[in-house]
Protein backbone atom coordinates (compact mmCIF):
# COMPACT_ATOMS: atom_id res chain seq x y z
CA UNK A 1 0.00 0.00 0.00
CA UNK A 2 1.35 3.28 -1.15
CA UNK A 3 2.60 5.94 1.83
CA UNK A 4 1.30 9.54 1.67
CA UNK A 5 3.87 12.31 3.06
CA UNK A 6 1.05 15.38 4.16
CA UNK A 7 -2.33 15.38 4.81
CA UNK A 8 -4.46 18.21 4.06
CA UNK A 9 -8.14 18.68 5.58
CA UNK A 10 -10.82 20.13 4.79
CA UNK A 11 -12.75 22.19 8.13
CA UNK A 12 -16.34 22.60 7.96
CA UNK A 13 -17.52 18.82 7.89
CA UNK A 14 -14.33 17.24 8.47
CA UNK A 15 -12.98 18.67 11.57
CA UNK A 16 -16.06 20.42 13.39
CA UNK A 17 -19.57 20.97 12.22
CA UNK A 18 -19.71 24.63 11.62
CA UNK A 19 -22.52 24.20 9.08
CA UNK A 20 -25.28 24.92 11.99
CA UNK A 21 -23.94 28.04 12.50
CA UNK A 22 -23.40 29.08 9.05
CA UNK A 23 -27.13 28.53 9.04
CA UNK A 24 -28.62 29.75 12.04
CA UNK A 25 -26.70 33.30 10.69
CA UNK A 26 -28.32 32.37 7.21
CA UNK A 27 -31.56 32.06 8.50
CA UNK A 28 -31.88 35.08 10.23
CA UNK A 29 -31.07 36.68 7.21
CA UNK A 30 -33.75 35.30 4.95
CA UNK A 31 -35.92 36.11 7.87
CA UNK A 32 -34.97 39.85 7.58
CA UNK A 33 -35.70 39.66 3.89
CA UNK A 34 -39.00 37.70 4.68
CA UNK A 35 -38.69 34.79 3.71
CA UNK A 36 -38.17 30.77 4.95
CA UNK A 37 -34.23 29.47 4.41
CA UNK A 38 -34.75 25.38 5.63
CA UNK A 39 -32.33 23.24 6.54
CA UNK A 40 -32.23 21.45 3.10
CA UNK A 41 -31.90 25.03 1.41
CA UNK A 42 -28.58 25.27 3.48
CA UNK A 43 -27.16 21.87 2.33
CA UNK A 44 -26.02 23.86 -1.10
CA UNK A 45 -23.79 26.25 0.99
CA UNK A 46 -21.33 23.42 2.57
CA UNK A 47 -18.47 24.07 0.99
CA UNK A 48 -19.70 27.20 -1.06
CA UNK A 49 -17.74 30.63 -0.61
CA UNK A 50 -19.54 33.42 1.02
CA UNK A 51 -20.59 35.27 -1.53
CA UNK A 52 -21.40 32.27 -3.94
CA UNK A 53 -23.32 30.97 -0.64
CA UNK A 54 -25.67 34.57 -0.42
CA UNK A 55 -26.47 34.50 -4.21
CA UNK A 56 -27.86 30.34 -3.12
CA UNK A 57 -29.84 31.92 -0.65
CA UNK A 58 -31.47 34.88 -2.78
CA UNK A 59 -32.13 32.58 -5.22
CA UNK A 60 -34.24 30.54 -3.09
CA UNK A 61 -36.01 33.87 -1.57
CA UNK A 62 -36.87 34.48 -5.37
CA UNK A 63 -34.75 38.00 -4.84
CA UNK A 64 -31.38 36.82 -7.24
CA UNK A 65 -31.59 40.50 -9.25
CA UNK A 66 -32.76 42.66 -6.22
CA UNK A 67 -30.06 44.28 -4.99
CA UNK A 68 -26.80 46.03 -5.88
CA UNK A 69 -23.42 44.76 -5.46
CA UNK A 70 -22.82 47.00 -3.06
CA UNK A 71 -26.34 46.14 -0.73
CA UNK A 72 -24.70 42.10 -1.17
CA UNK A 73 -21.77 42.93 0.52
CA UNK A 74 -23.66 44.63 3.11
CA UNK A 75 -25.72 41.24 3.37
CA UNK A 76 -22.51 39.20 3.60
CA UNK A 77 -21.12 40.77 6.03
CA UNK A 78 -23.99 40.99 8.44
CA UNK A 79 -24.71 37.20 8.48
CA UNK A 80 -20.59 36.90 8.91
CA UNK A 81 -21.38 39.08 11.96
CA UNK A 82 -23.80 36.69 13.21
CA UNK A 83 -21.86 34.05 12.41
CA UNK A 84 -18.58 35.47 14.23
CA UNK A 85 -20.74 35.24 17.19
CA UNK A 86 -21.62 31.51 17.21
CA UNK A 87 -17.80 30.90 16.40
CA UNK A 88 -16.66 32.81 19.08
CA UNK A 89 -18.33 30.79 21.27
CA UNK A 90 -16.67 27.48 20.64
CA UNK A 91 -14.52 25.11 22.33
CA UNK A 92 -12.47 21.69 22.03
CA UNK A 93 -16.09 19.81 22.79
CA UNK A 94 -17.32 20.49 18.88
CA UNK A 95 -14.19 18.87 17.15
CA UNK A 96 -15.82 16.01 15.44
CA UNK A 97 -15.28 12.62 16.34
CA UNK A 98 -11.72 11.04 15.61
CA UNK A 99 -10.53 14.45 14.15
CA UNK A 100 -8.21 14.94 17.25
CA UNK A 101 -6.73 11.37 17.67
CA UNK A 102 -6.17 11.15 13.66
CA UNK A 103 -4.25 14.35 14.10
CA UNK A 104 -2.40 13.34 16.53
CA UNK A 105 -1.19 10.54 15.31
CA UNK A 106 -0.24 11.97 11.73
CA UNK A 107 2.11 14.26 13.33
CA UNK A 108 3.93 11.55 15.72
CA UNK A 109 4.61 9.82 11.98
CA UNK A 110 5.93 13.48 11.20
CA UNK A 111 3.45 13.81 8.27
CA UNK A 112 2.99 17.30 7.36
CA UNK A 113 -0.59 19.10 7.68
CA UNK A 114 -2.28 21.49 6.03
CA UNK A 115 -6.00 23.27 6.61
CA UNK A 116 -7.34 23.38 2.88
CA UNK A 117 -10.55 25.13 3.60
CA UNK A 118 -13.13 27.88 1.68
CA UNK A 119 -13.47 29.86 5.11
CA UNK A 120 -12.14 33.32 6.00
CA UNK A 121 -12.83 32.67 9.27
CA UNK A 122 -10.91 29.32 10.11
CA UNK A 123 -8.13 30.87 12.05
CA UNK A 124 -10.76 31.65 14.50
CA UNK A 125 -12.07 28.82 14.23
CA UNK A 126 -9.46 26.63 14.82
CA UNK A 127 -7.46 28.91 17.75
CA UNK A 128 -10.98 28.48 19.51
CA UNK A 129 -11.28 24.60 19.58
CA UNK A 130 -7.78 24.81 19.97
CA UNK A 131 -5.88 22.81 17.05
CA UNK A 132 -3.82 25.47 15.36
CA UNK A 133 -1.06 23.53 16.75
CA UNK A 134 -1.62 20.65 14.67
CA UNK A 135 -1.19 22.48 11.50
CA UNK A 136 2.06 23.43 9.37
CA UNK A 137 0.32 25.37 6.73
CA UNK A 138 -3.24 27.12 7.01
CA UNK A 139 -4.83 27.60 3.54
CA UNK A 140 -8.56 29.10 3.32
CA UNK A 141 -10.64 31.77 1.97
CA UNK A 142 -8.19 34.36 2.94
CA UNK A 143 -5.28 32.89 0.41
CA UNK A 144 -6.99 31.67 -2.25
CA UNK A 145 -9.51 32.82 -5.15
CA UNK A 146 -10.58 29.84 -6.83
CA UNK A 147 -13.26 27.74 -5.49
CA UNK A 148 -13.63 24.00 -4.98
CA UNK A 149 -13.72 22.30 -7.45
CA UNK A 150 -11.09 24.42 -8.34
CA UNK A 151 -7.47 22.35 -6.28
CA UNK A 152 -6.05 25.59 -5.65
CA UNK A 153 -7.09 25.16 -2.14
CA UNK A 154 -4.78 21.77 -2.28
CA UNK A 155 -2.69 22.43 -4.67
CA UNK A 156 -1.51 25.98 -2.80
CA UNK A 157 -1.04 23.98 0.63
CA UNK A 158 1.04 20.83 -1.01
CA UNK A 159 3.60 23.26 -2.38
CA UNK A 160 3.36 24.78 0.77
CA UNK A 161 4.25 21.77 2.64
CA UNK A 162 6.70 21.13 -0.08
CA UNK A 163 5.51 17.84 -0.90
CA UNK A 164 3.98 16.08 -4.44
CA UNK A 165 0.69 16.41 -5.25
CA UNK A 166 0.70 12.18 -5.22
CA UNK A 167 2.06 12.71 -2.24
CA UNK A 168 -0.86 13.85 -0.49
CA UNK A 169 -4.11 12.81 1.12
CA UNK A 170 -7.27 15.26 0.92
CA UNK A 171 -10.01 14.74 3.78
CA UNK A 172 -13.57 16.15 2.67
CA UNK A 173 -17.41 15.88 3.15
CA UNK A 174 -18.31 16.93 0.16
CA UNK A 175 -18.31 16.30 -3.67
CA UNK A 176 -16.56 19.29 -4.77
CA UNK A 177 -13.40 19.25 -2.44
CA UNK A 178 -12.88 15.60 -3.71
CA UNK A 179 -13.07 16.49 -7.61
CA UNK A 180 -10.81 18.89 -6.54
CA UNK A 181 -8.39 16.26 -5.00
CA UNK A 182 -8.53 13.92 -7.83
CA UNK A 183 -7.91 16.91 -10.24
CA UNK A 184 -4.45 16.67 -9.38
CA UNK A 185 -3.89 12.72 -8.33
CA UNK A 186 -4.07 13.62 -4.64
CA UNK A 187 -5.66 10.88 -2.64
CA UNK A 188 -9.81 11.62 -2.32
CA UNK A 189 -10.19 10.67 1.01
CA UNK A 190 -14.15 11.06 1.91
CA UNK A 191 -16.11 11.61 5.09
CA UNK A 192 -19.51 10.80 4.91
CA UNK A 193 -21.81 8.38 2.71
CA UNK A 194 -21.32 6.94 -0.80
CA UNK A 195 -24.61 7.83 -1.86
CA UNK A 196 -23.60 11.60 -1.06
CA UNK A 197 -19.46 11.56 -1.67
CA UNK A 198 -19.54 8.75 -5.37
CA UNK A 199 -16.27 10.22 -6.43
CA UNK A 200 -14.31 9.02 -3.24
CA UNK A 201 -10.58 7.11 -3.11
CA UNK A 202 -11.89 5.91 -0.42
CA UNK A 203 -14.63 6.39 2.41
CA UNK A 204 -14.93 6.28 6.09
CA UNK A 205 -18.28 7.54 8.14
CA UNK A 206 -16.20 9.74 10.06
CA UNK A 207 -12.22 10.08 11.25
CA UNK A 208 -12.79 8.07 14.16
CA UNK A 209 -12.95 5.18 11.53
CA UNK A 210 -9.92 5.92 9.44
CA UNK A 211 -6.92 3.95 9.53
CA UNK A 212 -3.78 6.21 9.84
CA UNK A 213 -1.56 3.64 9.68
CA UNK A 214 -2.19 2.04 6.27
CA UNK A 215 -1.90 5.37 4.22
CA UNK A 216 0.82 6.99 6.51
P1 LIG B 1 -16.79 31.96 5.55
P2 LIG B 1 -15.10 24.45 4.34
C1 LIG B 1 -16.87 26.45 4.06
O1 LIG B 1 -15.97 25.73 4.85
C2 LIG B 1 -18.29 26.18 4.51
O2 LIG B 1 -18.62 24.80 4.30
C3 LIG B 1 -19.26 27.01 3.71
O3 LIG B 1 -20.59 26.79 4.14
C4 LIG B 1 -18.90 28.50 3.89
O4 LIG B 1 -19.77 29.33 3.12
C5 LIG B 1 -17.45 28.71 3.44
O5 LIG B 1 -16.60 27.86 4.21
C6 LIG B 1 -17.01 30.15 3.61
O6 LIG B 1 -17.01 30.48 4.97
O7 LIG B 1 -18.05 32.75 5.33
O8 LIG B 1 -16.50 31.71 7.01
O9 LIG B 1 -15.62 32.56 4.83
O10 LIG B 1 -16.04 23.27 4.24
O11 LIG B 1 -14.44 24.80 3.03
O12 LIG B 1 -14.11 24.28 5.48
MG1 LIG C 1 -16.51 20.79 4.22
Amino acid sequence: MKKYKAALFDLDGVLVDTAKYHYLAWKELAQRLGFEFTEQDNERLKGVSRMASLEILLEVGGMQNHFSAEEKEQMAAEKNARYVEYISKMDASEILDGALDTLKKLRERGVKIALGSASKNSPIILKNVGLTEYFDEIVDGNSVSKAKPDPEVFTQGAERLGVAYEDCAVFEDSLAGLQAAKSVNMLAVGIGTRENLPVADVLYPSLKEFEVEKFF
